[in-house]
């Protein structure tokens, strides 16, 4: 078995999670009839401190909904330029929503209050009006780094100051709180919108959640089922999510650990960059200044180790549910021989 080090998406249910997932009491979800998706639902809720989520196929959809509700065609949205909502949905701010997406300069992924503040459009016929402010905590392309909540403040207070929503993609909000000690609702109070995953570090198979007012909630609905995200028996699924949300939460400061003794090790190693100071979640981020990433990714495939080219010269591997802390010795020794052989 190969060590999967490219995402925290790729992990399997555990045998524990099917069966709490074939037990799954279910119903028809697009007529509120689930019970298992109910309880989901009212969970997410209750741990984000929000008072309605809503269950979706997946992150991007819960990111796009969100967009969608809170903006109209024509409205612009201030995202970071490495931002999942940006980077890697497929264009959909565009397709979906008809929005523009005005991208502001963040450093691993956190922009400040003061470029966020200059890039707001005063109110002139000429412009797209400024709608919405989006945040990703943990944040993908910026290596897991973690939003101070300072930071949050800042950014909060001036969009409130210009009568500006907020959402939180924090699918991978759980590993920001295991990290820091600070419970999600705490981030969440700051946003008028935050979806989370249940399918990266939390290990479930399927599924996130958009959280919210209950009016908002209601709206994103709509959206929801006209994309095709209206699901009959999702309770199957939801169930694995419920397990994944009481089960595996804690042990993400596994994952985290994981992470820094792959980093300490990778650093250890010649002709490789990275900065272990920068490790704060489940994700490390290195480069290989004479080798390019595609080839160095494929070639460590074939030795047993998975990653992830992110760019021409970054590589990314992500600890995860299937990875154990005896597999990180292993990735660091193949690593190491690979680009021995490489250069
Ligand atoms: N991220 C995936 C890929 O799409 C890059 C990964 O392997 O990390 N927000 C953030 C911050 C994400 O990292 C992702 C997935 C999503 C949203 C989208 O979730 P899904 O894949 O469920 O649509």
């Amino acid at each position: 078995m190969p060590i999967d080090l490219r995402s925290d998406t790729i992990t399997q249910p555990t045998s524990t999670m099917r069966e709490a997932m074939a037990r799954a009491e279910v119903g028809d979800d697009v007529f509120g009839d689930d019970p298992t998706v109910l309880r989901l639902e009212a969970r997410a809720a209750e741990i984000l401190g929000k008072e309605a989520a809503m269950f979706t196929p997946s992150g991007t959809m819960a990111n796009q909904l969100a967009i969608r509700a809170h903006t109209e065609p024509g409205d612009e949205i201030l995202v970071d330029a490495n931002a999942h909502i940006y980077y890697y949905e497929s264009g959909a701010p565009a397709a979906l929503s008809g929005v523009m997406c005005r991208c502001l300069p963040g450093v691993r992924g956190v922009f400040t209050a003061a470029d966020m503040e200059a890039a707001i459009r005063p109110p002139d016929q000429h412009f797209a009006p400024t709608k919405l402010v989006c945040v990703e905590n943990t944040h993908n392309r910026g290596g897991g780094n973690i939003w101070s909540m300072e930071s949050i403040k800042e950014i909060a207070a001036v969009a409130r100051r210009h009568g500006l929503r907020l959402h939180l993609d924090g699918a991978r909000l759980w590993n920001a709180s295991v990290a820091t000690g600070i419970p999600e609702s705490d981030y969440a109070e700051h946003f008028d919108s935050v979806s989370v995953c249940f399918s990266k570090g939390l290990g479930a198979p399927v599924g996130s959640a958009l959280g919210g007012t209950r009016e908002f909630i209601q709206r994103a609905r709509r959206f929801r089922k006209m994309l095709g995200g209206g699901m009959r028996q999702a309770g199957i699924i939801a169930a694995g999510a419920l397990f994944a949300l009481e089960h595996h939460r804690a042990r993400l400061a596994e994952d985290h650990a994981n992470a820094r003794a792959l980093a300490e090790g990778l650093a250890r190693l010649s002709g490789l960059e990275l900065d272990p100071t920068t490790v704060r979640t489940n994700m490390v981020m290195f480069s290989v200044r004479t080798i390019p990433a595609a080839a160095l990714a494929s070639e460590l495939d074939q030795a047993g180790v998975r990653v992830l080219a992110l760019g021409p010269d970054t590589i990314r591997a992500v600890t995860n549910l299937m990875v154990s802390e005896a597999d990180i010795p292993v990735a660091v020794e193949i690593i190491g021989r690979t680009i021995h052989k490489l250069k």
